[in-house]
């Protein structure tokens, strides 16, 4: 592939943008050959820092552009991600850059063989950093740590609105890409395969004998499969360990189909947290639900 270069499409052409996310993705000499992964984390971490009860953070804003945020240290390397793409929205000033990092994240998903996962526009950028600072303020540590447990895990998803099921199921990400010991400290891919989505991570946590990693890096699990080391952090070990999440761990195990609709849904969901739209969609109805003291 030549070098990608961005070009302008017409207003509202958001098919030409996905085109041109696509033409990104292939990276030569990036991590596993693919932007994908990174870019499904950008969407993610834009989304995740949202809460149902304060009604902040989300994927408006598109915060990671500036200081705080961009340099908060679970955001680490997702600078990458955004110089990925940056291009395309300088050649599209009328996309922006939170409808871009979010439509990213699903094009990448279903590039790399995942589902199919609804979006539409209509998010807003914060223009300079005082509101990036208003939108993670001390929210800082509203992302999960993966040092951490199951409690952890309902704590800061119950926070956006999901439930058990849907905390297994966004886990399943975790099928793409990798832990690099320069941003999260953290190491290796959890899959043989983690440009490709599918429910390769569910099979994997529940039947490999997972050990602790001997290493100075941050305590992590792992086995050795075809001679390549893969990893589980506390936190993914942790959906093994509590009955409710194994429940539905040993369910995605077995059924990919049913594993691909609910994480669908439940990263369409993610991608719509404190997105607040004149119209009677999704996100109104939570918002709403929200401001009312009704989540
Ligand atoms: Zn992740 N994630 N994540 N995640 N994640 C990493 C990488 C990726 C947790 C976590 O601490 C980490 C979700 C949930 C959770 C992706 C998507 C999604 C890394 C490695 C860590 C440490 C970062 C690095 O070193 O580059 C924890 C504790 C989670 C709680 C359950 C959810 C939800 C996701 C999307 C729906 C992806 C795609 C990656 C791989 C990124 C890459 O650069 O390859």
């Amino acid at each position: 592939m030549g070098k990608f270069q961005a070009r302008a499409v017409g207003k509202g052409d958001y098919d030409g943008i996905r085109k041109q996310i696509v033409e990104v993705l292939e990276q030569p000499g990036y991590d596993d050959g693919s932007a994908g992964p990174v870019l499904v984390r950008l969407a993610w971490h834009a989304s995740g820092t949202f809460s149902l009860v304060e009604h902040n953070g989300g994927s408006n804003g598109a915060g990671m552009r500036f200081g705080k945020e961009r340099d908060d240290p679970a955001n680490a390397g997702l600078v990458h991600a955004i110089e990925f793409i940056m291009p395309i929205q300088a050649a599209n000033p009328w996309i922006t850059h939170a409808d871009l990092w979010t439509l990213a994240g699903v094009t990448a998903l279903e590039a790399m063989k995942g589902p199919k996962v609804p979006w539409r526009p209509g998010r807003t950028d914060y223009d300079d950093e005082s509101h990036a600072d208003d939108h993670r303020g001390n929210i800082g540590d509203r992302l999960p740590d993966g040092a951490l447990g199951a409690d952890h895990l309902r704590h800061v998803f119950g926070r956006m609105g999901y439930s058990d099921q849907e905390i297994v199921a966004l886990s399943g990400a975790h099928n793409l890409g990798r832990c690099h010991a320069d941003r999260s400290g953290f190491d290796g891919p959890w899959v043989v395969n983690p440009t490709r989505f599918s429910n390769q991570y569910f099979k994997l946590l529940s039947t490999r004998k997972w050990t602790p990693r001997k290493w100075d890096g941050p305590f992590q699990y792992e086995t050795i499969v075809a001679g390549e080391r893969l990893m589980m952090l506390p936190t993914d070990m942790a959906l093994m360990e509590d009955p409710e999440f194994k429940k539905w761990v040993l369910i995605y195990a077995k059924d990919q189909k049913k594993f691909f609709e609910d994480f669908a849904l439940a990263f369409g969901k993610l991608i719509e947290l404190g997105v607040d739209r004149d119209d009677s969609g999704f996100s109104r109805l939570v918002n709403k639900a929200a401001r009312e003291g009704k989540p």
